[in-house]
């Protein structure tokens, strides 16, 4: 594979995913983008306010939604890949679907996104670790439409940490490369707004997997409860924007590889200020500062 289309999980600086999701029921940009063509500008857009890598789904996850048939997620999802894998930008694929996810590869993705950890499919770790592709593993319990019912832990940190050990074996074992591997709390799926919170707060405890942390905080149901200020209406997923930026910068400055988001400027900031807190260099960025400027 060139070095183009492979995704290493190294990374000086916390990675911005910028959500594109081409659904026509997704919660939070209502199927503004199920056409192609705006999916591939909003990509661009994305790209150009920050992001690191984009993130394309077919299949709304949201607690409730059914599922969309194969054909379909394939006909939403592989054009807008070939489109922006195409202008050179790192595409990952959000799927619990093999065949999906070998399309989407073929297509030009670089990530496997699984909200499922692999459960969702048998074929997809033997997927994975045949592509040899860097993959995201998240904590997962069922299917939208009915994962509200599985919200029940004895401790939800030490039992996530406890199902993500065992997809991490499963996928050992299937071939999967560890370097190639990525966890994911799963933040709203089969938790409550507590739950999502504690498992926010307990990043340190993930990281000690020993793998790369991804979250996915952006415009969650848990976040109303902080966006109830000025002029917002916490209902509103969009107004959950600026919670969805502070977690990113808490996040990022606790040591999490990536963040996923729908608007990303405000995460590639914090993205940014914590790496320059850490004391990294910021690659070219740094040299780009203008002289005189404060
Ligand atoms: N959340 C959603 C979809 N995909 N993938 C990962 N890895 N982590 C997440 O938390 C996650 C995900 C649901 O949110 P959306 O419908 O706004 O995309």
């Amino acid at each position: 594979m060139s070095a183009v289309r492979m995704q290493t999980v190294a990374a000086q600086r916390c990675q911005v995913m910028g959500i594109i999701n081409v659904t026509p029921d997704s919660f939070s940009d209502g199927g503004r983008f199920l056409d192609v063509e705006a999916a591939v500008s909003r990509g661009v857009e994305l790209m150009r306010e920050g992001a690191d890598i984009l993130d394309v789904g077919g299949e709304s996850t949201r607690p409730g939604a059914g599922r969309v048939s194969e054909s379909e997620e394939l006909a939403r999802v592989v054009p807008v890949i070939e489109a922006l894998a195409g202008e050179g930008f790192p595409v990952s694929i959000d799927t619990m679907r093999a065949s999906v996810a070998r399309q989407a590869v073929r297509a030009g993705a670089v990530i496997v996104n699984d909200v499922s950890g692999g459960l969702a499919d048998p074929e997809m770790l033997p997927f994975l670790a045949e592509a040899d592709v860097t993959c995201v593993l998240m904590h997962w319990r069922g299917h939208s439409v009915r994962m509200d019912d599985f919200s029940y832990y004895d401790s939800v940190v030490d039992d996530v940490c406890a199902e993500l050990r065992g997809r991490l074996d499963s996928a050992l074992a299937a071939g999967v490369r560890p370097e190639r591997i990525i966890l994911d709390p799963g933040l709203g799926f089969a938790k409550n707004a507590a739950q999502s919170w504690e498992l926010l707060s307990a990043l340190p405890e993930l990281r000690e997997l020993g793998f790369p942390v991804l979250v996915g905080a952006s415009r969650k149901r848990f976040l109303a409860e902080v966006a109830t200020y000025g002029r917002r209406d916490s209902d509103v997923p969009a107004d959950r924007d600026e919670a969805s930026d502070a977690v990113a910068a808490i996040a990022a400055y606790g040591g999490a590889w990536g963040v996923r988001v729908h608007s990303v400027s405000g995460a590639a900031a914090a993205s940014r200020v914590a790496a320059r807190l850490h004391g990294r260099v910021v690659g070219a960025e740094l040299i780009g500062a203008r002289a005189g400027e404060r």
